[in-house]
């Protein structure tokens, strides 16, 4: 097929059931700026700004950085910064196309192009999706990590930053010394307290650039926290060639999401504020029982069904979930486990909440595969198990069930070294670490897990060092590297885990 491309002149040509952006886009001016342009970006804060656009025209565009592939400049410069985003439940299609993007630049290869857009007068906030490992924090503190090597080069060469840190500093540095227009700098990451976060990177890095930027970021810069959620996996080219087929044109940009949504973000800004509250998001004075809840329930049983699903063989969390023995676990674990440890969040029953997200992850058109979620697990455990493990434990509560997952990310770390013959890819800052850790000791669990544990990046040492959970991540790195992984998790379904902690732990 030679399909004719997307661009705003087709827009009046469309297929009618694709819904087009309803203002007029020739009158956009840029307001927000982002920074990692992915698909949760196009398929969340970009959609709610069209929304917003739609209903209450400001001068809120977008403009798109991005400092890490995918280069996307020219996809979305070809097509006018439009972009097709469809809804997929199971049978269901809805799509689309979006209009709030005006450009996106590419600043892999120097950070001048993403500076030029952050420090310029009409950029009131900038959100940013950059991963959890953009913040170059330690995850097990937050603070920011001075030994990473991108922050020992932007810290040595600060006019030409590679980390975000070193960009949103040096982007502030130029806001001072040209305009001094205050801004806000919003993170969309599932990181715990990630404004806190953000804030902490940024001030420590800006520190240490002189006390003339910090008191002037202590002034004008907001860093309000916020939770973000919608599912939305890497396009893929099925995605791509699906709009062509069904719609009749081609579109590079395509994003494929769930019907949810939801935003929440700390009414804290520093300037005017993107109406985005008019279209959906919610602003509150404190966003921590909102994240606990969608991190500990939804981001807490992708994780858990993307480490026992690989373990088992299955390629996507839909089909994982469609396991009864896995369905039936992840159930359990949050009902009985991550339940407790929530905070209580005003108008939201948090067993309807888990039966919603559980019923979310059954949805079989979103092909969201267990690699991409159990990529940077390094990054995503401490939020998602060990923080909600931690409060259990400090009211000697049990574990059997939570620290599976846990043992779940060590095995398929493990899985990828060479002991094992490569079992797979991964992608995870710690993943050579663990490999080589894996390498060194063998088969013998116990000291492997001790190991791990001593990574103090992700594991806060008091927590390393408790009895319990020592224990049971042992017997859950045994099971899961044996040869029934599956029946390891049935055993422990069945409640028989305390049972198995009685015997000496078998080695793998
Ligand atoms: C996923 C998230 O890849 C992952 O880590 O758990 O991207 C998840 O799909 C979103 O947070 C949903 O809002």
């Amino acid at each position: 097929m030679n399909a004719e491309m997307l661009s705003p002149a087709l827009l009046g040509r469309l297929p009618s059931e694709v819904r087009k952006p309803a203002y007029d886009r020739a009158a956009l001016k840029p307001g927000i700026a982002h920074i990692g342009v992915g698909a949760f970006h196009r398929c969340h804060q970009a959609e709610y700004t069209d929304d917003l656009l739609a209903k209450d025209f400001d001068r809120w565009g977008l403009v798109g950085i991005n400092i890490r592939l995918p280069l996307l400049a020219d996809t979305l410069g070809r097509q006018d910064g439009l972009y097709t985003r469809l809804i997929r439940q199971n049978d269901e299609v809805e799509a689309r196309v979006i209009g709030s993007i005006m450009r996106v630049v590419d600043s892999q290869d120097s950070a001048a192009p993403a500076l030029d857009v952050l420090a310029s007068p009409d950029i009131e906030t900038v959100t940013m999706t950059v991963t959890e490992k953009g913040y170059c924090h330690i995850p097990s503190s937050g603070a920011l990590d001075l030994d990473h090597p991108d922050i020992v080069h932007d810290l040595a060469i600060p006019e030409a930053p590679r980390s975000v840190p070193g960009i949103l500093a040096r982007a502030l540095e130029l806001r001072m010394a040209t305009h001094g227009r205050p801004v806000t700098l919003l993170s969309c990451d599932n990181i715990p307290t990630n404004g806190i976060i953000l804030g902490n990177v940024v001030r420590t890095f800006a520190e240490r650039r002189g006390s003339k930027l910090a008191d002037w970021i202590e002034a004008n810069v907001a860093f309000p926290s916020a939770m973000v959620d919608r599912i939305a996996p890497a396009t893929t080219e099925v995605d791509i060639d699906s709009v062509e087929q069904r719609f009749g044109y081609s579109d590079g940009a395509v994003v494929v999401g769930e019907r949810f949504r939801q935003w929440v973000i700390e009414n804290r800004f520093a300037g005017r504020v993107p109406r985005w509250d008019l279209v959906g998001a919610t602003f509150v004075d404190d966003v921590t029982p909102f994240e606990h809840l969608k991190m500990r329930v939804l981001n807490g049983a992708q994780t858990t069904l993307s480490y026992l699903g690989v373990l088992g063989g299955f390629e996507h969390t839909s089909d994982a979930i469609a396991d009864p023995l896995l369905s039936r676990f992840v159930r359990r674990m949050l009902t009985e486990e991550m339940l407790p440890t929530l905070t209580p969040v005003p108008g939201i029953a948090p067993t309807a909440y888990i039966e919603q997200s559980l019923s979310r992850l059954t949805n079989t058109a979103i092909r969201h595969r267990n690699h991409q979620i159990a990529t940077d697990g390094s990054q995503k455990i401490v939020q998602r198990l060990l923080n909600p493990i931690r409060d259990r434990l400090a009211k000697g509560e049990g574990i059997a069930l939570l620290s599976v997952p846990v043992a779940g990310w060590m095995a398929y770390l493990i899985k990828a070294s060479a002991r094992f013959g490569r079992a797979w890819q991964v992608s995870d800052p710690f993943a050579d670490k663990i490999a080589a850790i894996a390498d060194r000791i063998g088969a013998d669990t116990k000291p492997l897990v001790d190991s791990i544990l001593a990574i103090d990046a992700i594991f806060d040492p008091a927590l390393a060092a408790n009895a319990k959970f020592r224990t049971h991540v042992v017997a859950g790195l045994d099971g899961l590297l044996s040869g029934d992984p599956m029946g390891f998790v049935g055993q422990v379904c069945a409640g028989s885990t305390d049972a198995r902690l009685k015997q000496p732990a078998r080695s793998a």
